[in-house]
């Protein structure tokens, strides 16, 4: 039988929330990581807008939005009951992480790119962030309570990101929590099996 294809690119955060999604409910899937600057056609065929993650289903449907994947494989099994949260809460920090933040970490990342502040100004705004993750991680383990939830595994990447930028500077910050909140996400089993390298897919032609 066909299997689900996973377009994907090993270090993209999106990507890494749908691959965490995906082997998080045992779905099958095979995965065509990419080089993003030589895009599969494909890919590109199913999906014009050129990013990754995008999955292609067995029946032709093509999800192409790292949430919709992650949606679609917990529904299809979801032993952590990542989905048992409140909905509203989950959007709530999901898009602050897919907007502000984002955003405040793209800048941080490559303020060479955006010379109209220092990197240090870019930091502090990606900070206000960190800093309400830090005060709900303050009150239970994880972002929504004391089990994860979507919000957790949709976001983690993105804070690994960040904290990578200056990791000497991240681990003297001022978020104990958020650092273990993260560490525990980057040595879990799943991780680390979602963080496995494959070679750059060839499309035969
Ligand atoms: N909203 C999209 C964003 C995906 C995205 O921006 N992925 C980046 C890589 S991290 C990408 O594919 N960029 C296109 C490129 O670099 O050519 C999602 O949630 O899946």
């Amino acid at each position: 039988m066909a299997l689900p294809i996973l377009y994907s690119y090993r270090r993209c955060p999106y990507a890494m929330r749908a691959r965490m999604a995906l082997w998080a409910a045992q779905v099958q899937f095979e995965v065509r990581e990419v080089s993003l600057r030589d895009k599969p056609a494909h890919l590109l065929q199913i999906s014009p807008k050129g990013t990754v993650p995008v999955l292609q289903l067995p029946d032709d449907t093509v999800l192409e939005q790292s949430l919709d994947i992650m949606q679609w494989a917990l529904a299809q099994h979801d032993p952590q009951g990542w989905l048992h949260a409140d909905r509203e809460a989950v959007n709530h920090f999901i898009s602050i992480n897919d907007g502000d933040f984002k955003k405040a970490l793209d800048r941080y990342k490559y303020p060479e790119r955006y010379p109209e502040q220092q990197q240090l100004f870019y930091r502090q705004q990606g900070e206000q962030f960190l800093q309400a993750l830090e005060t709900v991680l303050q009150q239970h383990r994880f972002l929504l309570s004391d089990s994860a939830s979507v919000a957790d595994v949709a976001i983690f990447p993105f804070i690994r990101q960040f904290a990578a930028v200056d990791a000497e500077w991240f681990a003297g910050s001022a978020y104990p929590q958020l650092r273990a909140w993260l560490n525990g996400w980057l040595e879990s089993a799943l991780f680390v099996q979602i963080m496995r390298k494959f070679p750059t897919y060839i499309e035969s032609t």
